[in-house]
């Protein structure tokens, strides 16, 4: 039991199918208890009922991470649930759909500001919230997702993989800001995966089949093995590593051609 008697915070819970779920699945598993944020009313009759299936012990609060007030406002009510906090799991991104296809060079002043506001500055803004609640605790992990676009152009990521290379570079200035805390902040970079943000992108299934037919491992990344990176991250098996990107990608990210 890795988790026992710690306790997360997971941002980023849509459905069944988020990358945080099948994060939490395995927190839990090893024992964590969660606190659980979700961006709107309208996801809260989704998460609750999932929650509720993973055992009495987690909560489930509303947080739209691009709004100051309403982070505070988490963190005012997770003050009142816990003394502390062991890890943060920021699972969250968002731009605009339409900035999704077609060329970058197009991208919007607006659509830029959001897509860096929602998708990148929304994990300074929780870490700093959540640093003096781990600094209590002696130390805790922060675990962001990200995805290759950040590094390589990857057709109609756009203004997305800027915004992952922001958050990328988040993930380090933070963990040299919070590490004499005994706070480590890492990412993990995922391969492609269906979830609610991946599917009805344009051409998302011949996608999943470059990467299976070209990644060393010559298959796709299940949730399940990132919930298993996260787990790593989160527990003191990892206690030497911050800043760190790993990739969970069944390789793809080191192939040329
Ligand atoms: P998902 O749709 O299940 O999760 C995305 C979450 O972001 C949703 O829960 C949504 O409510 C939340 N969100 C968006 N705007 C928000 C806001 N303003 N405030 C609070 N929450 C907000 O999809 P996912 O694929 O599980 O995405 C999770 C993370 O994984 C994202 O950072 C994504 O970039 C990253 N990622 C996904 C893939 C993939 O192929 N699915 C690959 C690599 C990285
Ligand atoms: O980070 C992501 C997707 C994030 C995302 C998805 C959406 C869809 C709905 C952000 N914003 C929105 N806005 C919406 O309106 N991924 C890593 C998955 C993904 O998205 C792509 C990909 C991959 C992979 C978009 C284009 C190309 C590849």
């Amino acid at each position: 039991m890795l988790m026992q008697g710690k306790t997360g915070l997971v941002v980023g819970v849509a459905n069944k199918n988020s990358i945080a779920w099948a994060i939490a699945e395995r927190l839990a598993a090893e024992g964590a208890r969660l606190i659980f944020s979700y961006q709107s009313e309208r996801l809260a009759e989704r998460v609750a009922p999932l929650v509720k299936e993973l055992g009495p012990s987690h909560l489930v609060l509303q947080c739209d991470a691009s709004s100051d007030a309403e982070i505070d406002a988490l963190f005012a009510q997770i003050g009142q649930q816990s003394e502390t906090l062991d890890c943060l799991i920021h699972s969250i991104a968002f731009a605009n759909r339409e900035e999704l296809s077609g060329q970058f060079v197009t991208t919007s002043r607006e659509g830029f500001r959001l897509a860096n506001d929602v998708s990148a500055y929304s994990l300074v803004a929780l870490a700093r919230r959540a640093a003096p609640l781990m600094a209590k605790a002696g130390g805790g992990s922060i675990v962001a997702l990200t995805y290759l676009g950040s590094e390589r152009v990857i057709p109609n990521y756009n203004v997305m993989g800027v915004a992952k290379a922001a958050l990328e570079a988040s993930v380090r200035y933070l963990a040299a800001d919070l590490g004499p805390q005994g706070i480590r902040v890492n990412a993990i970079s995922a391969g492609p995966i269906s979830t609610l943000a991946a599917r009805g992108i344009a051409g998302f299934t011949g996608m999943l089949k470059q990467v299976a037919d070209k990644a060393p491992l010559r298959r796709n990344t299940e949730a399940a093995e990132v919930g298993d990176t996260a787990l790593f991250l989160c527990s003191d098996l990892s206690r030497g590593v911050t800043g760190e990107i790993i990739h969970v990608d069944s390789g793809y990210h080191i192939v040329g051609m």
